[in-house]
């Protein structure tokens, strides 16, 4: 009886000293996962730009950090707006990874309303960012395996999802093939929409790629003769499908932009919203060749052209021109739209 006895509160001290060392655990866990979101947060602070890749000593994890805040800043030479922004730009910075990395995403919602980040392609239902509501002042952390390859996207899903994406909280997720792709110019172009008057409208006054309107009408894409450019279209607008349009010649299209499917020869093609598209084309003559929302977004800024002429024989491979080198305008593309919104933030007023 008495050795029975003994077991049984040998068994009782061994499960309260185990209850003990994990509720310590788990204290110093979230007092080191506070610590962290501290010190990314201010690391943001000292930034002046969009960058959010941080540096981690496993090749095959990538780590971003995005922060929901109020942004002022222009969608046209007259248009001056109140936005959501993730990390200070409409659209947010284009995330990119390659298939198979673990994905870490720290999300800080600095704004007075919960917010999330919704990313399209496969993930558990933890980490979908519907439910998972952040509250202002608060942090999730988002870890996912990237899959599958091809233009996925990024964007808020607190309802009313038509004003949290319309005012700005949005982006591109670019997953690589684990094979490298052949090379060629690369573009991202994110389709947005936004109404000063009426933010749930079905017809909204600015129609822009990257947040901008007419912005590759104004700075057109840069294309030498025979090199192939590659768009990644993301649609996050808020319209009915319009179809993208380019003029001078067909391209390929690897419908809902997931490398994955067999491409097809279009003229224009269509996508809705949420949805997406990756396009290849190539031009034999110089010129400027448009490319736009076919319709009614054209009118309303989304629109541009590529600018395409002879290459020069001091064009540098991998740098200027993709002859076996891939050359990646994103960054060029993005520091164009910072320049044109010219944002104000939190950030950039400390
Ligand atoms: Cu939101």
């Amino acid at each position: 009886m008495d050795s029975m006895f003994l077991s049984i509160g040998v068994h009782k001290l061994k499960a309260i000293m185990l209850i003990a060392m994990i509720s310590f655990s788990l204290i110093t866990l979230s007092l080191n996962n506070l610590d962290n979101y501290k010190a990314i947060a201010s690391t943001i602070n000292n930034q002046t730009g969009p960058s959010t890749n941080i540096d981690t000593a496993d090749s095959n994890t990538k780590e971003f950090t995005l922060i929901a805040e109020e942004t002022i800043l222009d969608i046209s030479p007259s248009k001056k707006i109140k936005a959501w922004t993730y990390n200070g730009s409409i659209p947010g910075p284009t995330l990119r990874v390659t298939e198979g990395d673990k994905v870490i995403v720290h999300f800080i919602n600095k704004l007075d309303l919960p917010h999330t980040i919704h990313f399209h392609g496969g993930h558990n239902g933890t980490m979908d960012g519907v439910f998972e509501i952040v509250a202002p002042n608060k942090t999730f952390t988002y870890e996912f395996t990237a899959a599958p390859s091809g233009a996925l996207m990024y964007h808020c899903h607190v309802m009313p999802v038509v004003e949290h994406v319309r005012m700005g909280l949005y982006g591109a997720f670019i997953v690589d093939p684990k094979t490298p792709l052949p090379p060629a110019k690369e573009f991202v172009v994110v389709f947005g929409d936004y109404d000063t008057k009426d933010i749930h409208t079905s017809d909204p006054e600015s129609a822009f790629y990257n947040g901008y309107e007419n912005i590759y009408y104004d700075n057109p894409l840069p294309v030498y003769t025979n090199e192939t450019a590659r768009v990644y279209m993301i649609n996050l607008s808020q319209l009915p499908a319009y179809g993208y349009h380019v003029h001078g010649t067909l391209f390929k299209t690897w419908i809902s932009g997931i490398w994955m499917n067999e491409p097809i020869h279009t003229q224009t093609w269509a996508t809705s919203s949420g949805d997406a598209a990756i396009f290849e084309m190539k031009w034999s003559w110089e010129g400027k060749y448009v490319f736009h929302q076919h319709g009614i977004p054209e009118d309303r800024g989304a629109i541009g052209y590529f600018n395409v002429s002879e290459p020069t024989p001091s064009l540098i491979d991998g740098k200027d021109i993709a002859i076996t080198k891939p050359v990646k305008m994103v960054d060029w593309q993005e520091n164009l739209t910072r320049m044109l919104q010219n944002a104000t933030t939190e950030n950039s007023k400390n």
